[in-house]
């Protein structure tokens, strides 16, 4: 029980229950000496989401969801709605929401590094743990540990180097959290027979400590690859974001505010994305935190998911070589036709969920209109924005014209120095251990099961359509 002095004290109380309204929305009081520790408020959380999710499926359990067509089927499972997954949702046309959370509120509400400045990743993951914004200590806290777990021992080091320099980043980076696997603590658990009522405890150590490791990993694969392999080693004094960019060699603080900007907004995607999906599948098999977001790395390194922030960037210098800075619209449509004409795809358009402008686009062009207004490819990314949409329309099978995360992530670190688009999407590798972490921890404190989906064959489906007819 709490007793409340004075106005002030009342008025204090008021603005923290604001900000920590809980997962369903209630509110929930945080008094314990435990308030700034993830683990704990997590143990408080846990019990009644389990019971949640009991509720719903005895419930509701035979209500229908949607009918599977056979375009379904052979599409790619496209709108079916096949998985749960609690830390984000995604609106075809509102774009992703963080828990609840769209980019801008986030933007908002999560506590920055500097004032008025882009949000700490570290808040994002409380958020997507917890459901709830954190304050500032609490993220100060989560910083702290996160910290504490970034040490990374030697054998993954040679690990990678065992790989030729040259080797793609992403090939090296996912080897290297292969690398760290041989620490998993539910690995070790299991092995000792935890209870089913605990694997969420040891997935959480693992979890934080791939949140944690990973940055000095991915730096380690750029200092490699790029910069006769000088390791900088970690600032005590700096957040995740910030602590990633000076690790990368890059202490400028607005290219450390782009990188806990580019960190919140990369991390989670809802379920169904590759990258997501492979962990949440992996993970169903409860092979470890670190196995399945290796898989995960895997997926994102394909060209259609997050290999794209790569494509961008060399399709971009590959217009610029071709017609110069000074392009004129009708050289880029002539560029662009040429792609399309040659079987390739325009990377950084189209999504297979989304259906209007992608609002991780739209907050990375805020960030460029604050940032860097005159950069010739700032202006050329904004060019192709009036440019592509209406080319992609023409053809009349795109669903959705509009550019995506990747068509403006690469123009804004080549801004800062980092111009390796090779090593794009380890960044973004980064970024998705916060979202993919957070849920598989979910995933075991709620009690998934195995994924496994039917399949059919050809011949199944003709005769199903056969007798259906
Ligand atoms: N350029 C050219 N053609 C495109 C296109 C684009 N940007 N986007 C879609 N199409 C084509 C598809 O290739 C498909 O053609 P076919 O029927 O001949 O195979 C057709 O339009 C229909 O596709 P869709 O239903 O609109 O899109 P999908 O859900 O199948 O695919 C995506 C989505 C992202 C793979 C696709 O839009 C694409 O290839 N975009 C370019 C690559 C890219 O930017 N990927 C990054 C996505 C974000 C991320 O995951 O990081």
């Amino acid at each position: 029980m709490v007793f409340l002095r004075s106005v002030s004290a009342l008025s204090r109380l008021r603005s923290r229950l604001v900000q920590q309204s809980g997962l369903n929305g209630s509110v929930r009081w945080l008094q314990s000496s435990s308030e700034t520790d993830l683990h704990s408020q997590l143990k408080e959380l846990i019990p009644e989401q389990q019971e949640r999710l009991k509720k719903l499926k005895a419930e509701c359990g035979k209500v229908q969801l949607g009918n599977i067509t056979v375009d379904m089927v052979i599409g790619g499972m496209r709108g079916m709605t096949g998985m749960l997954w609690e830390t984000s949702l995604l609106d075809p046309d509102e774009g992703i929401r963080f828990r609840g959370l769209s980019i801008p509120e986030c933007q908002k509400l999560l506590p920055a590094a500097n004032p008025g400045g882009e949000p700490l990743p570290e808040g994002l993951l409380w958020l997507l743990l917890t459901g709830k914004v954190p304050s500032k200590d609490q993220v100060a806290a989560l910083s702290k540990e996160l910290r504490a777990r970034a040490t990374v021992p030697d054998h993954v080091y040679k690990v990678i180097d065992a790989l030729p320099v040259t080797a793609h980043p992403m090939t090296q980076f996912a080897t290297g959290v292969m690398g760290l696997q041989v620490h998993s603590e539910f690995q070790k658990a299991y092995e000792k027979g935890v209870s089913k009522s605990k694997f969420w405890e040891p997935t959480y150590e693992d979890s934080l400590n791939l949140i944690a490791k990973v940055p000095l990993i991915a730096a380690y694969v750029y200092r490699r690859a790029y910069k006769d392999g000088k390791v900088i080693p970690v600032d005590h004094s700096l957040d995740y974001g910030g602590n990633f960019s000076h690790m990368l060699g890059f202490d400028d603080p607005k290219m450390q505010e782009l990188m806990r900007l580019y960190v919140t907004i990369h991390s989670d995607h809802e379920g169904g994305n590759v990258s997501a999906h492979t962990a949440h599948l992996v993970g169903s098999a409860l092979s470890d935190p670190y196995l399945s977001f290796a898989a995960a790395l895997n997926g994102l390194a394909g060209p259609l998911h997050g290999l794209a922030n790569q494509e961008v960037l060399l399709w971009i210098k590959s217009v610029v070589d071709e017609c110069g800075e000074n392009i004129t619209t009708d050289q880029l449509k002539d560029y662009v036709w040429k792609t399309l004409n040659s079987g390739k795809v325009v990377p950084g358009y189209g999504h297979g969920v989304l259906r209007k402008t992608d609002p991780r686009y739209t907050c990375q062009r805020e960030f460029a209109l604050k940032h860097l207004p005159d950069d010739p490819l700032f202006q050329l990314v904004s060019k192709l924005y009036e440019v592509v949409p209406p080319i992609l329309t023409q053809l009349g099978k795109v669903k959705n014209p509009w550019p995506n995360v990747d068509a403006h992530s690469g123009v804004l670190l080549n801004h800062f120095g980092l111009t390796e688009a090779r090593y794009y999407t380890v960044l973004f590798g980064v970024s998705r251990s916060i979202g993919i972490c957070s849920q598989i921890i979910w995933d075991r404190a709620l009690g998934l099961p195995l994924e496994r989906p039917k399949s059919v064959t050809m011949e199944w489906l003709e005769k199903h359509c056969k007798k259906a007819a």
